[in-house]
């Protein structure tokens, strides 16, 4: 438990230090195969992080996006050779599909959504939490294509008493006492029609390490539900009990807002699910010198669980007043939005300044961090530090 004064340090420190982004000094960028180079948090199972560079455009480059792996033995899936297979007690047949197959036999759908790892920012929590160190980069913004879930579990046959459904992928563990990476939905966001198997991102085949050859795509709900490299699928009439259900991605049950998972729920904890509204700019970094009297813009873009962003509000006085930044064209409920502010450059010196999101649903970024174990959900609003000179 953390005590009160930890509390207090954890939620105030985004205000008095914005320093503490400093912690990532001393970071590595590597690229993997396929990759431009990526800031490396673990090598084995394989962890990269986008850098800020990469987070400015409106779609996150295929080489340039995050990569989250909790197991070590990755194999390179053959598009030509992979079989999905569905199934599962509440189906009513089994099906085995190949790529073509859910090429050709399905409508195809396109849309953008945010992928956000329930961690991400997990680095900038005070006092520190166990887990991968990410700061603002295991998340971004992509257009993937590919075929409704729905469509095929309605081939299968979805019985009377589903409950959840049940995804695997190829990945496995490199030892026997880890467990495999099995993620479930409740049936009704498995039969969402905005919930997809998807085979391209930004218009191209999925990349290796974003879960070629067919990936769940889970918008608006954190990216632990977006299985890569989807083997198997499951209609179930009983709870999934995994280890990646019942102890990891969970939260302290009433914490968080978010649609409820409820037949995961237990009094204490329960799985994350939606995405937070948050902000993130992007046009500078912490820290960044800015001449004096030119003309200047701050951006960067706001997301929520696609209900839409209703405004970003900056603050330049330590969150006393706040003015509306112009907001760009909306990509799609579940991508993020971009905004924009003019900066004064006009007095030298050093500025703080703060961004605040508002979603239409009327949740905004909060100012003091609801802490938990796993250091999910971070989405406190931050400061950026320039300098004028
Ligand atoms: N097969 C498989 N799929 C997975 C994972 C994994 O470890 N194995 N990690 C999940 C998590 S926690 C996240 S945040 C997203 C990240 O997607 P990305 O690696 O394409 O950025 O993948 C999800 N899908
Ligand atoms: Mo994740």
């Amino acid at each position: 438990m953390l005590t009160r004064r930890e509390l207090l340090a954890g939620s105030l420190s985004a205000w008095l230090l914005p320093a503490q982004r400093a912690r990532s000094a001393g970071e590595e960028l590597l690229a993997m195969p396929g990759k431009r180079p990526l800031i490396k948090r673990s090598f084995r199972p394989p962890n990269y992080e986008t850098p800020l560079a990469d987070l400015r455009g409106p779609y996150t480059s295929n080489d340039a996006f995050f990569v989250r792996y909790h197991l070590a033995n990755i194999p390179i899936v053959d598009a030509r050779s992979w079989r999905l297979r569905v199934g599962g007690a509440s189906a009513s047949r089994a099906l085995e599909l190949s790529l073509a197959d859910l090429q050709r036999h399905y409508e195809h759908v396109t849309l953008a959504a945010v992928n956000q790892c329930a961690g991400n920012r997990r680095g900038l929590f005070t006092p520190r939490v166990p887990g991968v160190q990410w700061t603002n980069g295991a998340m971004g913004n992509a257009l993937w294509t590919g075929v409704r879930l729905r469509d095929v579990l309605r081939t299968a046959g979805v019985g009377g008493d589903a409950l959840e459904v049940v995804f695997d992928g190829a990945d496995t563990p490199l030892l026997p006492a880890t467990p495999d990476f099995i993620k479930s939905l409740p049936i009704d966001r498995a039969l969402d029609e905005n919930t997809l198997i998807a085979f391209e991102m930004n218009g191209r085949p999925l990349p290796r390490w974003n879960g070629a050859p067919a990936r769940l795509v889970v918008p608006g709900w954190v990216g632990t539900y977006w299985v890569k490299q989807l083997t198997d699928i499951r209609i179930e009439p009983r709870a999934c009990d995994g280890f990646w259900m019942k102890t990891a991605y969970r939260v302290p049950t009433g914490a968080f807002p978010g649609v409820r998972f409820a037949s995961q729920e237990t009094p204490e904890t329960t799985p994350v699910t939606e995405i937070l509204v948050n902000s993130l700019i992007t046009s500078h970094e912490n820290g960044a010198r800015l001449p004096r009297d030119r003309r200047s813009e701050l951006s960067g873009w706001a997301w929520d669980s696609g209900s839409g962003i209703a405004s970003v509000d900056v603050s330049t006085d330590a969150g006393q007043s706040w003015r509306p930044a112009t907001l760009e064209r909306e990509l799609g409920a579940f991508a993020w939005r971009g905004f924009r502010w003019p900066l004064d450059t006009s007095k030298a010196g050093p500025v703080s300044i703060l961004a605040r999101a508002v979603s239409r649903s009327g949740a905004r970024q909060p100012e003091r961090l609801t802490p938990n174990p796993s250091g999910y959900h971070h989405n406190q609003i931050q400061s950026l530090a320039l300098e004028i000179a």
